[in-house]
């Protein structure tokens, strides 16, 4: 097994019932600045470095975002903000993210999440938090160079510590919070790169900067 053939199967997954629904609604619906745009409307793959040390871990597709376009972070307002930064940081060959035929690599960093299927309101369920649990059980194992997780915001964090089987009040989310793990891994943590978080200046472009300098430094990059 490799990322390839986990992304192959991951696509056709309907595990969650609602959310199926809900991806493909939004994709029949769109929004009206997307019409001309067949939306992806599946789970939406892992995408980055395969020999990634760090691994950024987020929350869920955005519905107009990795949902229309099929890359995490793609196409949407949290893309807008996240993948300047990583090529800031020399993590990306390119600060644009548009569509997935648009030339971007990442070096050094792959990006999952803790669902891969767009949730109404940002908001998986409990019961679709445990079902996509599965597909992470099956992606980091894949992953072998990973020293350093980067949580983006609360939810990615969970996941994590539920993938190692840690409890949360032992390692409470907080924006730039460092955490190592006991099987040696760090878990670095950020507030979530939403355009709520963005625009409201709860995270700013330098505070997200710090977080990945820091989290270079740890992976030896
Ligand atoms: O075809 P491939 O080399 O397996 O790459 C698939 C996909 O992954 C491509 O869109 C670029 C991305 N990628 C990356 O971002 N960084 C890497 O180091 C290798 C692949
Ligand atoms: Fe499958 Fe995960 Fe999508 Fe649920 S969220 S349908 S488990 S890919």
């Amino acid at each position: 097994m490799n990322l390839s053939t986990l992304h192959a199967e991951l696509v056709s997954c309907t595990r969650c019932p609602r959310l199926v629904g809900w991806r493909e609604r939004v994709g029949r619906e769109k929004r009206r600045a997307y019409l001309e745009w067949e939306y992806w409307a599946k789970p939406v793959p892992g995408f980055g470095d395969p020999q990634a040390e760090i691994l950024l871990f987020g929350l869920a597709p955005g519905a107009h975002g990795s949902n229309r376009t099929g890359r995490p972070f793609t196409g949407d307002a949290s893309g807008d903000f996240l993948y300047p930064a990583l090529y800031r940081a020399g993590l990306a060959n390119q600060p644009l993210s548009r569509h997935r035929g648009d030339g971007l690599e990442l070096r050094h960093v792959y990006i999952t999440s803790a669902v891969r299927c767009a949730p109404p309101d940002n908001k998986p369920l409990p019961e679709e938090l445990r079902n996509c649990s599965a597909w992470t059980n099956r992606e980091l194992p894949l992953l072998p160079n990973v020293r350093v997780y980067l949580a983006i915001g609360r939810v990615g964090h969970e996941a994590l510590l539920n993938y190692h089987a840690l409890r949360k009040s032992a390692y409470p989310f907080a924006h730039g919070a460092e955490f190592r793990l006991p099987e040696g891994r760090v878990l670095l943590d950020t507030y979530h790169v939403s355009r709520q978080n963005t625009n409201t200046g709860k995270l700013t472009a330098e505070m997200l900067d710090t977080v990945l300098e820091r989290a270079k430094q740890l992976a030896g990059i």
